[in-house]
């Protein structure tokens, strides 16, 4: 049994498609709290975040856009999860991926406080590792990843405790790299299992492969779930599809291998946009996963070793 706490983070101002605001909203009403508590789970909604005072913040990149309110959601949701942390299992409901520079970087100071190394599993299309000076688009929501890996050029972003050490971020899912990313990655030791690595050995042995790397190091796990880590014809809810996503199988897979690993401490469910769907039925898609993340088995035999 887990204590689960829902923080609504209605953030869409990391990119240009309004929509993501209403996320918070399509998952509760998609029931995601009911899920939670038939599978035994203790859950308390703490509403949604209000963002920080607006500054008025800017960077060099004339591209960049909305700094002053990402600046401001990043430094509510750092509060709220590190709050959460120390209370149970956070479950982020956005909003756009922007919400990522705060619920993790409140992760991070939990996991460094704990003293315990920080996993970070990137399931979706994109690789999100701009920097405020390499994103052409200016949309901050392909930045989180390069924010908690500690890259350089995040200022005027509050420093990242503890950045996640490369080697403890897997990308999976990965079907479209920008070149200045493809460069980034390309000079890290990230874990790259885009698209190509899963046709050719199935979503089972990179997942494994990773999970056991977090299990052997004694980590914690956050997951980032991108809706457009599945296929769109599965989940077209999103502002970003790109072609060639997971199916609902290969999706409920990973999230029963997340679950049996034991290991996973917090979680982001990010760029849903219910405008763009038809009665739901991307909400209800990802409620469901969340029910395999969290324990629901298609046949409850016993876990096989990993
Ligand atoms: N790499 C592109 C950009 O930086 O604009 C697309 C980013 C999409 C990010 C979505 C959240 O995954
Ligand atoms: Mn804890
Ligand atoms: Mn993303
Ligand atoms: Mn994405």
């Amino acid at each position: 049994m887990t204590h689960c706490i829902l923080i609504g983070a209605p953030v869409d101002s990391g990119q240009q498609r309004p929509g993501c605001l209403m996320g918070p909203a399509a998952y509760r009403v998609a029931r995601i709290a009911e899920v939670l508590k038939a599978l035994g789970h203790t859950v308390e909604d703490r509403g949604d975040v209000a963002p920080g005072p607006l500054g008025q913040e800017s960077c060099a990149n004339p591209a960049v856009h909305s700094l002053p309110e990402t600046l401001g959601w990043t430094r509510a949701l750092a509060d709220a999860s590190a709050r959460a942390m120390a209370d149970g299992l956070p479950i982020f409901l956005g909003g756009d991926h922007s919400l990522s520079l705060g619920s993790i970087h409140g992760v991070a100071a939990h996991a460094a406080a704990a003293g315990r190394p920080l996993f970070v599993l990137w399931l979706d299309a994109h690789s999100d590792i701009h920097t405020l000076a390499s994103t052409e688009s200016g949309n901050l929501h392909g930045t989180p990843l390069a924010y908690l890996a500690g890259r350089p050029g995040f200022a005027p972003f509050p420093p990242f405790p503890a950045p996640v050490p490369e080697a403890n971020i897997c990308l999976f899912g990965i079907r479209s790299v920008d070149p200045a990313e493809h460069a980034a990655l390309e000079e890290t030791e990230i874990t790259v299992n885009d698209m190509r690595v899963l046709d050719e050995q199935g979503f089972a042995a990179p997942m494994r492969d990773f999970l056991n790397r977090v299990q052997a190091a004694g980590g914690m796990l956050h997951v980032s779930l991108d809706v457009d880590f599945l296929d769109p014809s599965v989940a077209p809810a999103v502002g970003t599809t790109v072609p060639g996503g997971a199916t609902f199988r290969e999706a409920h897979l990973v999230c029963e291998l997340i679950h049996e690993s034991g290991l996973m401490c917090s979680l982001d469910l990010v760029e849903l946009n219910p405008f763009l769907d038809d009665r739901g039925r991307t909400a209800r898609m990802m409620v469901d996963l969340v029910g395999s993340l969290m324990g629901r088995k298609v046949f409850d035999r016993p876990t096989r070793a990993g």
